[in-house]
């Protein structure tokens, strides 16, 4: 299966302008325990680059436009989030590097767990040895 699964959220559009609904357990597959969002991004920053040991997330670019990197520990697939109606799944044992940050860029993600700290997994070395790559 592909590494990038994406949801395609509908779209209410009318003379007004537009409108996406996101609902836990619907349209967004887990109850959303946490939402935040990343804005004026610097040019030429990275973000992410760690792995989570037990996280899912769903990423939406409301404005703007960035480009994620995800990697399970063999294979590695790259998505340009440009879309209000694009939700990118973002599952737990996953490496994700966010780059090319637009200076409009929103980004928008809904996650199934707390903050934890704990749950970060900084080091690729340790990330492949937990996804028993080496
Ligand atoms: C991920 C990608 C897509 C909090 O206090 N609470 C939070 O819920 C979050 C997400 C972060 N923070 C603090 C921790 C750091 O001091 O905000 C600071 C920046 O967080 P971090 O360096 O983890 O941000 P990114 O952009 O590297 O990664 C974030 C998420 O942390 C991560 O889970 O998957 O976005």
């Amino acid at each position: 299966m592909s590494l990038v699964q994406v949801l395609n959220l509908q779209l209410f559009s009318d003379e007004q302008g537009s409108l996406v609904a996101l609902e836990e357990n619907n349209n967004i597959p887990f109850a959303i325990k946490r939402v935040y969002y990343i804005f004026g991004t610097k040019p030429g920053v990275v973000r992410g680059v760690h792995a989570h040991r037990n996280l899912k997330q769903v990423a939406i670019c409301l404005s703007g436009s960035c480009r994620f990197v995800l990697d399970d520990g063999i294979n590695r697939e790259e998505i340009v989030l440009d879309c209000p109606t694009v939700g990118l799944i973002i599952n737990d044992l996953c490496w994700r590097e966010m780059h090319d940050f637009s200076s409009d860029c929103v980004l928008m993600v809904l996650a199934d767990q707390p903050y934890d700290a704990a749950d970060y997994i900084h080091d690729y070395q340790d990330f492949l040895l937990l996804t028993k790559q080496i």
